[in-house]
């Protein structure tokens, strides 16, 4: 099903219509409203009228986060507060938050798009969704609340945490959707179990999980553990929060981008260059539709590619793979890149381990080490310990043959890792640089 089957099956070109018509309000808006893009576009000797075409908008200048720091807290807000209704911000890992706002019409401009992630998701006006996202500044919850409200579903609104108490509703209550952070999905399997409940016997169809990277590894996992179709949903709370992208449960390849609302391009990190449709780097996004805070050219730290080719659901959106991490999530051990998502993937390969772990990077001797802790099964937990030490030599080789990196691998029992109800934490890098 498609929500909105105008909008999301636009020939490409008639897309490009109406994104170069939004942009370009959307640029005179900024100019007139937010003297930071004032600056910044008198700085590039650039003014709204200079952009006439989508390949003029490459001239302008990014937005960073550190702007947006800069700017805190309303200092990018494009309308006076009489018309802002919601605030909501990110915490980030540090520094001060990002602080966004909405009108009443960008709130309904949200609600239509997480209406539109849902049904992309295999939700519908029949379903029940049990949404785990956390309420609150956070924009996972009232996003997605808003949207299965719009969609004509009924919501429960549990947020996240008290895990118990969610699977006495999940089996009461007879929730046919679930949305929850990927880790915090698996996470209440986990619970489920140790209380009995079995997730076969549940109504749960589909499940719409983002807000941090997974593999595709970890997707077969949570299908497994929860007997449901597993979807992919994007966002960022300086574009909107949940509903920028998501994958259709058609295909489960690669996440349609909401491009009448918002504009990507794929830039290289270390020149800002924009690549070509295909090639991997750093996703840039403008939002075209935003009244109280529209963003130009933000850079999203967050790694992906683009695929404009047509997908089988029918829609014409381009498609960004599953985000494979973040440019500042990236570890550089002894001059090695890699990123958390890749040691997943190694990891899920690998019998007899959970997908509970924690990469902690130290300094010795000036020497950067990484130590990755994994849990173990209840199953393996109780195999001798020569078995134990061959696992550990087996995760340790096949990091080392996959990333080049070498790696101590500490096996831990079985949920001795924290579990998040939000976000995981994946990285603790105790180096001090
Ligand atoms: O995480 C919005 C959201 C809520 C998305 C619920 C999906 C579901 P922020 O807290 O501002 O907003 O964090 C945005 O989270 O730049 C990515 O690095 C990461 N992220 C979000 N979704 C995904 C995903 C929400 N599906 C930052 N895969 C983004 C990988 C994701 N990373």
């Amino acid at each position: 099903m498609i929500y909105d089957i105008e909008f999301e099956t636009l020939p490409r070109e008639a897309l490009a219509a109406i994104q170069l018509r939004h942009l370009r309000t959307t640029l005179e808006r900024v100019y007139a409203a937010v003297p930071f893009y004032r600056n910044r576009f008198q700085e590039a000797g650039i003014t709204p009228n200079d952009i006439r075409t989508l390949e003029d908008f490459q001239q302008l200048p990014f937005t960073t986060k550190k702007d947006l720091r800069d700017n805190y807290p309303y200092g990018m807000f494009a309308v006076p507060m009489d018309n802002v209704v919601r605030i909501h911000a990110s915490s980030g890992t540090t520094g001060q938050p990002t602080v966004v706002g909405y009108t009443a019409r960008d709130i309904n401009t949200w609600s239509e798009l997480m209406a539109r992630a849902l049904t992309a998701g295999g939700a519908g006006p029949k379903d029940i969704i049990h949404n785990a996202y956390g309420y609150g500044l956070f924009t996972g919850g009232l996003g997605v609340h808003y949207g299965a409200e719009k969609l004509g579903a009924s919501v429960i609104p549990v947020s996240g945490g008290n895990t118990n108490r969610q699977i006495i509703i999940m089996r009461d209550f007879g929730p046919t959707i679930l949305t929850a952070t990927p880790s915090y999905a698996l996470h209440l399997a986990e619970v489920a179990e140790e209380m009995g409940v079995s997730f076969e016997n549940l109504k749960f169809k589909y499940g719409v999980f983002g807000a941090e990277p997974w593999s595709e590894q970890m997707r077969h996992e949570i299908e497994r553990k929860l007997h449901l179709k597993a979807v992919d949903i994007y966002g960022l709370s300086e574009l909107i929060g949940p509903g920028v992208a998501v994958e259709c449960h058609e295909a489960q390849n690669g996440l349609h981008i909401f491009e009448d609302h918002f504009i990507p391009e794929i830039i290289d990190p270390a020149t800002g260059k924009v690549l070509p449709y295909g090639e991997s780097g750093e996703l840039v996004f403008t939002s075209i539709t935003k009244e109280a805070f529209p963003i130009v050219r933000y850079r999203t730290r967050d790694i992906t590619t683009l695929n404009p080719e047509p997908c089988i659901c029918g829609r014409t959106l381009v498609r960004m793979k599953k985000v494979s991490g973040r440019t500042d999530d990236m570890l550089i051990i002894r001059g090695v890149n890699v990123f958390p998502s890749q040691i997943e993937s190694v990891l899920m390969e690998i019998e007899g381990i959970e997908p509970h772990y924690q990469l902690v990077v130290d300094r010795e001797d000036n020497l950067d080490t990484l130590t990755v802790l994994v849990e173990i099964n209840e199953r393996s937990f109780s195999d001798e310990v020569k078995v134990l030490q061959q696992l550990e030599r087996k995760i340790s080789i096949n990091i080392k043959e996959y990333l080049g990196v070498s790696a101590r691998v500490k096996l831990v029992e079985p949920k001795v890792i924290a579990r998040s109800q939000g976000k995981a934490v994946r990285v603790i890098d105790n180096r001090k640089i």
